[in-house]
């Protein structure tokens, strides 16, 4: 049987899903990824030089302004039909009186724009500054920001509001995290290279429980042996394919 079907009927009677999300789920939006051949950020960045608190404390203007073009350009950037299909889904499951959570390693609030009600931004957001003295948070600074780097009220910078590595990632993500997939039927991993922690260990964690867990990916990444179904291919065909193949095409 096509992965698609079998994976929609393990699927459609399930009522508390979680889907993971990297940077695969935007690629078809214009986002780049992190790691891929030519399109990947770190091919054309030293990101290693840029998105780490070293380089901040070093750099601040210089990395300030890089977050800063990456905002203006996620802005310009629409949600693709992975997105699109992932609110679809929520908004179906959620009138059946389901739960559905997305725990978004990405940073460009797509899924939001999309309309999904209930997302984890585990890696925080480019629309977020932090007072590095303070810890309060502005999703209103200007765009672009007047000076680079940024001062802040209390004497101290604006950084950007993601987690670089080394840093942890926000309490109340990780919680919200460890109770949807301690409590759902279903993971799907989509668009992620499944490398980088505490994410990348998210589907063996609801595994554990033995629940219905699916991967799509253009290639096979370190989650691909885990799941009971791993489909190949872009989420942008993929994810809406399966959708309609759980919910019918009406
Ligand atoms: C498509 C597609 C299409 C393309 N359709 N698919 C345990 C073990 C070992 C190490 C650690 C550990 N715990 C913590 C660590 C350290 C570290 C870590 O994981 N290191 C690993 C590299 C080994 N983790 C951390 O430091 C985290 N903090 C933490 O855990 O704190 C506690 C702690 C600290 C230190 C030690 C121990 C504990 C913080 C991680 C922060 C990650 N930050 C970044 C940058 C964000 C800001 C910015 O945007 O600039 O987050 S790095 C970057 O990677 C970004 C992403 O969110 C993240 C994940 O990448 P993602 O989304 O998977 O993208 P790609 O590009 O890698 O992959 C794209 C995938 O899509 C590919 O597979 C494609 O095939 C696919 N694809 N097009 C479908 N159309």
């Amino acid at each position: 049987m096509d992965p698609i079907r079998r994976a929609a009927e393990m699927l459609r009677g399930v009522h508390r899903v979680v889907v993971v999300t990297g940077a695969g789920v935007s690629a078809e939006s214009g986002v780049p990824t992190f790691r891929e051949g030519q399109s990947g950020i770190w091919d054309r960045h030293d990101v290693r030089r840029l998105a780490t608190p070293e380089a901040f404390r070093r750099h601040p203007g210089l990395v300030s302004r890089w977050y800063d073009e990456r905002r203006r350009d996620v802005l310009l950037c629409q949600p693709n039909p992975a997105h699109r299909a992932l609110a679809t889904w929520e908004h179906r499951l959620r009138s059946a009186g389901g739960q559905f959570t997305v725990l978004t390693q990405n940073v460009d609030r797509l899924h939001q724009r999309a309309g999904n009600g209930d997302v984890v931004e585990l890696h925080g957001s480019l629309h977020t500054w932090r007072c590095t003295v303070t810890g309060r948070e502005r999703r209103d600074l200007p765009l672009p920001l007047p000076q680079y780097p940024m001062p802040s009220e209390a004497g101290g910078l604006y950084r950007p509001g993601v987690v670089w590595f080394g840093e942890d990632l926000p309490e109340p993500a990780m919680r919200r995290s460890f109770q949807t997939l301690a409590a759902c039927d279903a993971v799907l991993s989509i668009g992620t290279s499944a490398l980088v922690y505490p994410a990348a260990g998210f589907v063996e964690l609801a595994q554990s429980r033995s629940v219905v867990a699916i991967e799509i990916n253009l290639e096979p990444t370190p989650v691909s042996e885990l799941v009971d179904i791993s489909m190949l291919g872009r989420a942008g065909e993929l994810v809406p394919r399966l959708v309609e193949a759980i919910y019918g095409a009406g």
